[in-house]
């Protein structure tokens, strides 16, 4: 058996992946069509996926380094990314995942919000607290009234005080840097909170009198909410200082519902003039593991801890391809972007893998939300609003 591989023609191999790069980069995205649902259109490309990652990051080109072409860092997945409108473009701060698990974030930016993303040239530097991060991900962005932009992610360190030989608990809490460039990032210190871990924190893009508002989620461990769940809101005087006082859940998970396990919000929410958009993910336990579908309700203008609106069931579930990935059955959305005109892109992850858009209009989600029967909790009242729907359609017929 020959064991010395033949040194390959790096330069070919350069130009011929460099190609077929630009050609993914390149690629248009379009909607779906077909009936589709009135309330959003999904678009059949994936937006980014871990082959998007710049191959300078993947691969060393000094042939004398790697003479065999080989690359030397792989990307696993890009999912669950925040999302702002920034000079004209569309950007995403996306979780990246190395083959070696450890989540980072890294900027990736299109021209149209649906398709040619493409990674600026290097993953964002988030500066360390004095206990450093072990893995960090899900960062919303904010861009708040005092004039900053927040990104509020999920912190991961061991805990430490789990049992010897545990290596796998941890402990999850809310980070906090802000910035003006994305591109040079102030770390404040994490969230103090007395509720237990936090994770899906975000920030309300205005001040509550004087005070900036947080949406939380508690919760007993790492990956079960146990007694804390539900979405819950506080309030911090000073992001430099930033410990929540009042926490209260404004949206409990609930039996019998989409969140029925657990819940936690996406984006910070949309103002509209009926109310506060939200889009959130529910959790609900099946025997194939748990499902991971978003949802959406409305609060009050000039109350946000009053839930006013709340469509029955999830508002986007897992389809096709989606369905499958590193956590299969989830869908998973911590940004969207609002236009001038009214249209909004809502990016989505699925099963932990990818990134997708999906575009609606502040029109359609507000009919949406606000004229979507709301969940009966039982399957008679269930039968009993689509036969009013019937009747009523036979009024008109
Ligand atoms: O694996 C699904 C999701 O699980 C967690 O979300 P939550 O805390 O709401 O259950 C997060 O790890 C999230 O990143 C992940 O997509």
């Amino acid at each position: 058996m020959n064991t010395t591989a033949q040194l390959p023609d790096l330069k070919e191999l350069k130009t011929g992946i460099q190609k077929q790069f630009n050609i993914l980069l390149q690629t248009k995205n379009e909607p779906q069509g077909g009936i589709g649902n009135g309330i959003y259109s999904r678009y059949k490309n994936p937006i980014i996926t871990a082959a998007h990652a710049p191959l300078e990051w993947r691969f060393d080109f000094n042939p004398e380094t790697n003479p065999l072409f080989l690359e030397r860092i792989a990307i696993n997945a890009t999912f669950n990314a925040g999302a702002i409108k920034w000079n004209d473009s569309y950007v995403l701060v996306v979780r990246v995942e190395g083959a070696d698990r450890k989540s980072f974030f890294a900027v990736a930016e299109s021209p149209n919000g649906v398709d040619n993303f493409k990674f600026w040239e290097k993953p964002c530097v988030i500066p360390q607290t004095e206990e450093p991060d072990t893995n960090v991900y899900d960062m919303r962005l904010i861009n708040h009234e005092d004039g900053w932009v927040y990104g509020i992610f999920c912190t991961e360190r061991k805990d430490k005080s789990a049992p010897k030989g545990d290596t796998s608990t941890a402990v999850a809490n809310a980070g906090i840097v802000r910035t003006k460039d994305l591109i040079n990032w102030e770390r404040l210190p994490d969230l103090i909170s007395n509720t237990g871990q936090q994770r899906n924190v975000v920030l309300h893009p205005e001040f509550v009198d004087g005070k900036y508002a947080l949406y939380t989620r508690p919760q007993d461990g790492f990956i079960d909410v146990g007694n804390g769940g539900g979405i819950g809101l506080g309030y911090v005087e000073d992001m430099t200082n930033p410990i929540v006082k009042d926490e209260k859940i404004i949206y409990g998970k609930q039996y019998h519902t989409v969140y029925e396990l657990k819940n936690g919000l996406g984006p910070a929410p949309i103002k509209t003039e009926k109310g506060w958009l939200h889009l959130a993910h529910g959790v609900r336990n099946t025997a194939a593991g748990l499902r991971y579908t978003l949802y959406m309700f409305m609060t009050d203008l000039n109350d946000i801890t009053k839930v006013t609106h709340v469509p029955a069931g999830h508002f986007m579930a897992p389809e096709g391809i989606e369905r499958v990935g590193d956590v299969s059955n989830v869908l998973f959305s911590n940004g969207w972007i609002e236009d001038k005109d009214g249209t909004v892109y809502i990016y989505y992850a699925s099963s932990d893998t990818r990134m997708h858009v999906a575009v609606s209009s502040v029109a359609q989600l507000v009919d949406y939300v606000t004229n979507t029967p709301e969940d009966t909790l039982t399957s008679a009242g269930s039968v009993n609003t689509i036969i009013e729907q019937v009747n009523k359609n036979k009024e008109i017929a």
